[in-house]
């Protein structure tokens, strides 16, 4: 039985990280039993989540999960897409997961309300004395890190209209098509609700924020996908 290792429901949403809901997702739609534990990234191999527990094998990166749910589980995520279409699939997937996430991680990190009322967070349940220093220390490393990828190079000004950029093109590629690639939820499906959750959430201001909920067929497919994949969650938000 698969474990899968993520933050635990965080910040209005099933977890924070784009990557756990996407995992989540994925074995949900591969039909696959799993189990959820709370982790933190320091648990996990690569110092990033999700990772899977599966019969004592432990796999990093969700990609790696997915391509382990396919190998071990004969679960085959884009079942009737064309070669283009996977080819399309997986070039939107690197455009949310290499481009729009780094700017969702800027809105969350470099901007001091969403950071105290967001990540900051994480550490409440660590000893008083420790707190400001673990809080401090994060935070300088993910903005280190969105500097080394690039994007955290640009002023916010640039950040927002980059970020526009991948928004503007998921939503023209969804169009008015239930899922991104027709009447039935894809592998890449899980890959957009994770990256659309994380922006659309409430829990923080954001410019970005306010151009995505203008593209209203992100809106409703981040309900769609939620209404299916998280009943219960809703419920419990209700
Ligand atoms: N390529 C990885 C990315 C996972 C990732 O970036 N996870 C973030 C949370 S959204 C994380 O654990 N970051 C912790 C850190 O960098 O210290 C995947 O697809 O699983």
């Amino acid at each position: 039985m698969i474990t899968l290792y993520g933050f635990g429901p965080f910040f209005g949403l099933p977890d924070p990280s784009p990557f756990v809901l996407k995992t989540e997702i994925q074995l949900k739609l591969a039909e696959i039993p799993f189990g959820k534990a709370r982790a933190t990234p320091r648990d996990a191999p690569n110092g990033k989540l999700p990772y899977i527990e599966d019969d004592g094998e432990v796999i990093a990166d969700s990609t790696f999960i997915r391509d382990h749910m396919e190998r071990k589980y004969g679960a085959d995520l884009d079942r009737g897409l064309t070669r283009d279409m996977r080819a399309r699939a997986w070039a939107t997937e690197r455009m949310l997961e290499d481009h729009l996430y780094w700017a969702i991680l800027h809105l969350r990190w470099a901007d001091e309300r969403n950071f105290a009322k967001g990540p900051a967070r994480f550490f409440d349940t660590l000893p008083r004395e420790r707190r400001d220093f673990a809080r401090e220390n994060a935070r300088r490393r993910v903005l280190e890190s969105l500097h080394a990828h690039g994007l955290g190079r640009h002023n916010k000004t640039e950040i927002e209209d980059l970020g526009h950029r991948s928004v503007a093109a998921l939503s023209a590629l969804l169009g008015n098509k239930p899922y991104l690639m027709g009447p039935e939820p894809c592998g890449v499906d899980a890959t957009a609700f994770g990256m659309v959750a994380a922006l659309l959430t409430p829990w923080f201001e954001s410019e970005l924020r306010r151009y995505a909920e203008s593209h209203r067929n992100l809106v409703t497919f981040r309900d769609r996908m939620l209404a299916e994949y998280y009943p219960g969650f809703l419920q419990k938000a209700a």
